[in-house]
């Protein structure tokens, strides 16, 4: 017995070790730097106290994720801007913004499937099978030569082409065989996304219609490595840039919508996107899945259970699966992290 304070000890010092960098960095930005309505009917972008999303299916001139919320925080404030995107470990990140018209759609707290979303009559249609239809953010990419830094509040929302459909300058991405696209065209195109985040709150119950001045929290899946990236570049950038989009509004329910506070508002500015991270400024460790400060047999255990897998923790090198190559990078990286 008398070696295990010896053994406690030597396992402190080598968690402690694990954090061994700069303590971590507390983001929060209580409203945005820039949001704005990214809706092709919107003329006047950025200063509205309110922007809503929604979809337009089965609309040839529409997107599917028709009206949609650009949100844009400048980090450099609060995190080291040009530390290398590798070396944010972010261990935390969440948005949180109000409703502002309430009682306009039913709160659903997960995902639903794009086969519930195909048309009635459709052979591969689903039937939603819990009510209302999930608020979502992901990340953001732009077309004809915009950026972050570039694309503004005020920023055309296309460049004069002739269709609303696939144009728009600013749009929301997830990973699709292996890299980045434009998921605007979701349904029509009959191809399955994973949320980086869905809109939740503690005081709702599944169904029930949100009331005006709910607080939605978007907790970021940070493990996904493909957001990870994205959050860790644009840290190194210093300019977060996230869009919410729903799929309400679909024919069958109607005029559904969902309604948010801008940075604009009035009386409720307080309620717009709120962005709050945790950061650690210091060389990654990403094989390191259960966070234990070493990439060890655990580690390697996870990778194989999830070989082939999508999406997930143990896709080092952003492939979009899990292979022989994140088995490599694993192995390589054996042992205590640096
Ligand atoms: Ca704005
Ligand atoms: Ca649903
Ligand atoms: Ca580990
Ligand atoms: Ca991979």
């Amino acid at each position: 017995m008398k070696s295990s304070i010896p053994t406690a000890m030597a396992l402190l010092m080598l968690s402690a070790a694990a954090h061994a960098g700069s303590p971590p960095i507390n983001v929060f930005f209580p409203e945005p730097t820039m949001d704005r309505w990214n809706y092709p009917m919107n003329f006047t972008p950025g200063i509205r106290e309110s922007a809503s999303s929604f979809a337009a299916l089965n609309e040839v001139d529409f997107d599917d994720r028709d009206g949609q919320i650009l949100l844009g925080w400048d980090t450099g404030a609060q995190a080291p801007t040009g530390q290398g995107a590798s070396n944010y470990q972010i261990l935390e990140a969440r948005v949180i913004i109000g409703v502002a018209t309430g009682n306009l759609f039913q709160y659903d707290p997960t995902h639903d499937a794009v086969e519930t979303h195909y048309n009635a009559g459709d052979p591969e249609l689903i039937p939603d099978s819990d009510a209302g239809r999930p608020v979502e953010l992901f990340g953001v990419e732009y077309r004809n030569g915009f950026t972050h830094e570039t694309y503004l509040e005020n920023s055309p929302f296309k460049n004069g082409e002739a269709s609303d459909t696939g144009v728009r300058n600013a749009f929301p991405i997830d990973l699709l065989a292996g890299s980045t696209a434009d998921i605007s065209n979701q349904v029509m195109d009959r191809f399955e996304v994973a949320p980086w985040a869905i809109g939740r709150s503690g005081a709702l119950t599944p169904g029930q219609l949100v009331p005006s001045e709910t607080d939605l929290t978007f907790e970021i899946d940070v493990s996904s490595p493909h957001v990870r990236e994205y959050l860790r570049e644009g840290l190194d950038e210093g300019r977060i840039r996230l869009m919410i989009s729903s799929l309400h509004g679909a024919v069958q329910q109607g005029g559904v919508f969902s309604d948010f506070f801008m940075r604009e508002s009035f009386f409720n500015f307080d309620q717009s996107g709120r962005l709050e991270m945790v950061v650690e400024i210091g060389p990654p460790c990403d094989a390191d899945f259960d966070g234990d400060g070493a990439v060890n047999s655990g580690d390697m255990a996870t990778l194989l259970g999830s070989w082939g897998q999508q999406n997930i923790a143990a896709d080092l090198d952003l492939s979009g699966e899990v292979g022989s190559p994140d088995l490599a990078q694993l192995l390589g990286a054996w042992g205590a992290c640096p």
